[in-house]
Parts: C-alpha cells; sequence; structure tokens
C-alpha cells in the first residue's frame, strides 16, 4: 500500500522525527519539558502524523526502526533545548507502545541517554494500557529495566481505557496523564455535565496522590481549563492553550 511505502521511504531516509509539545508547570507558567511526537516527514507529502501510519507500522514491526529514529531525534532535540534555556534540567517524554518494548529497544535507549550525556531521570515513557493487555514477560522485564535505569513511566490517556486502575497496582507508574475528554468535560455548555467531570478530576487527583504520582491534563485549550485543573490540584499541563507540537525550530523560541 501507499502507506506502506511511505513508511518503508522513511525507514531507509531516516525521515521519522519529533514534534516537541511542551509541559507546563500549571502554577509558574514555566515549561518542565516537552513530549516527542512522531512525524513522518515526507519530501513531497510534508508532516505525516502518527495516526496515518503508526497502525500500520506496528503490524509491520516498522514501529521499531521508526522509533529508534524518534529517540535519537528527540534527544539531540532536548539538548539543543536545554543549552537555548540554559537548564540541564528539562524533561523530555516518549510514547512506547508494547510492540517497541523489548529488552533491544531498552538497551539502544540507555545507549543513546549515555551518548547524549543525558541523565535518565529525565526521560519518561508513555505507555498506554494497551502494554498491560498483552502482559508477558518481555513487557514487564523491559519497564522493570527502564525504572532500574531511573526513566519515569506515565500512564497516556488515564481513564478511557479498561480498568486502568488494576495497572495502578501491577506497576509502579510516575505519572498520570489525564485524559484530554476530562479537561474538555469542565468547559462543557452544560453545567451539570460540567461539574460532574470536575468531580471526576478530583477523584483522579485523589487516587494520584495515594499511588504518589504526579499528574498532567492533557488537552488544555483554555485559561478556563487551566485554572480548574490547578486549583484541583494537578500541576502540569499540556495543550494548545500552550502550545500545540511544534517542529524544534519552533520549539526552541518558547524556552
Ligand atoms: O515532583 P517530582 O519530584 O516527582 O518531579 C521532579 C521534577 O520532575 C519536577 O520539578 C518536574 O520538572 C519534573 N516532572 C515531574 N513530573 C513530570 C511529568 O509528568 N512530566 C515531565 N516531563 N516532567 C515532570
Ligand atoms: O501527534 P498526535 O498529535 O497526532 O499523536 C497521535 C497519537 O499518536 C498519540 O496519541 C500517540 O499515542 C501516538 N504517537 C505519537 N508519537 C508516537 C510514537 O513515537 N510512538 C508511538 N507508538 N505512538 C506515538
Ligand atoms: O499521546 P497522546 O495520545 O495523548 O497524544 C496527544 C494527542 O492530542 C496528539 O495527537 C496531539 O496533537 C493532540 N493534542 C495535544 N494538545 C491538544 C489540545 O489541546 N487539544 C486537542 N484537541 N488535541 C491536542
Ligand atoms: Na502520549
Ligand atoms: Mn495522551
Amino acid at each position: 500500500t501507499e502507506t506502506e511505502a511511505d513508511i518503508l521511504r522513511g525507514v531507509e531516509e531516516n525521515l521519522f522525527e519529533p514534534s516537541f509539545q511542551p509541559i507546563t508547570c500549571l502554577a509558574s507558567g514555566q515549561i518542565i519539558g516537552f513530549e516527542a511526537l512522531m512525524r513522518l516527514n515526507h519530501p513531497e507529502k510534508g508532516l505525516i502524523p502518527p495516526g496515518e501510519f503508526i497502525a500500520v507500522a506496528e503490524e509491520t514491526k516498522w514501529i521499531d526502526h521508526a522509533g529508534r529514529q524518534l529517540f535519537s531525534k528527540a534527544l539531540s532535540g532536548l539538548c539543543a533545548l536545554s543549552r537555548k534555556r540554559g537548564d540541564d534540567r528539562l524533561h523530555i517524554t516518549v510514547n512506547l507502545s508494547p510492540v517497541q518494548l523489548t529488552p533491544d529497544k531498552v538497551a539502544f535507549m540507555e545507549r543513546e541517554l549515555a551518548a547524549y550525556g543525558i541523565d535518565a531521570s529525565r526521560l519518561t515513557v508513555e505507555i498506554t494500557e494497551a502494554v498491560f493487555m498483552e502482559d508477558n514477560d518481555r513487557i514487564s522485564e523491559s519497564l522493570r529495566r527502564l525504572k532500574e535505569m531511573g526513566c519515569r513511566i506515565a500512564l497516556d490517556d488515564f481513564g478511557t481505557g479498561y480498568s486502568s486502575l488494576a495497572y495502578l497496582t501491577r506497576f509502579h507508574v510516575d505519572t498520570i496523564k489525564i485524559d484530554q475528554t476530562f479537561t474538555k468535560g469542565l468547559t462543557h455548555s452544560d453545567p451539570a455535565l460540567a461539574a460532574r467531570s470536575r468531580r471526576l478530576i478530583e477523584g483522579i487527583v485523589a487516587i494520584a496522590r495515594k499511588m504518589d504520582c504526579t499528574m498532567v491534563a492533557e488537552g488544555v485549550e483554555d485559561e478556563e481549563q487551566s485554572l480548574q485543573v490547578l486549583t484541583i490540584g494537578v500541576q502540569y499541563g499540556q495543550g494548545y492553550l500552550f502550545a500545540p507540537p511544534l517542529p524544534l525550530h519552533e520549539a526552541l523560541k518558547r524556552v
């Protein structure tokens, strides 16, 4: 198919690269890190978003090559961003799907962190609960090793999947990313629905505190949502209010 051809070309020509979306401290407005989101930078078609190729890349296992290209560029981007800011505490966050969680990949990540001189504690690995549905030794071992290295683990899209709560008992999660549907619910035109969204986020915050997790509200699009999640107790926010995913040269202007 056309998608497969694009992916293959991306793998061969090193066309996979990150966009950088800021993660902001809601109280201070300071950018504390960036999520690296994958794009296929096609010479003729321009930046292709992951929705158009991730599923196919995962089926064909090309995701492993794409993920390695993304990871190296995410780390070199982090170095540039840190240099610009004059601050070596900026974080980077990457998404890993179940097929990407292999001992081989983790060893690669460890080597790359060392090569770029980046402390593993500055790397957060985002996983969705799909990771836990394939409950096998390869995945548990890879996650265990990432933790051992000092990386942080974030649970992405929290609260939208199947029994996410159980996963908090099965693995030490450092960060809960509150799904954007809940953030948007806060400003729903129906006040009763908005109130229920607020109470739900209050509940998530209570759980996160009990489990010693920091929280990131996803999909923050306006000041009202930002203020509300901060008031409820969420420390960090991500969304169009702060910035969309940005190419590196744009991200560099924001730090
Ligand atoms: O709160 P804690 O001590 O766990 O965090 C230490 C530092 O790590 C924070 O000051 C912040 O800069 C960063 N941090 C905490 N949580 C996150 C997170 O979810 N994502 C990112 N990128 N950085 C985080
Ligand atoms: O970047 P967008 O802004 O379009 O991202 C869409 C989805 O693609 C995200 O929800 C995320 O789960 C997935 N995604 C983005 N980058 C990566 C990546 O590097 N690896 C994997 N496995 N998924 C990614
Ligand atoms: O990894 P994850 O599935 O959470 O990816 C986040 C997705 O949400 C990406 O596709 C990103 O482009 C998108 N996104 C980021 N901020 C916003 C926002 O404020 N509003 C909306 N609607 N989407 C956002
Ligand atoms: Na994510
Ligand atoms: Mn998410």
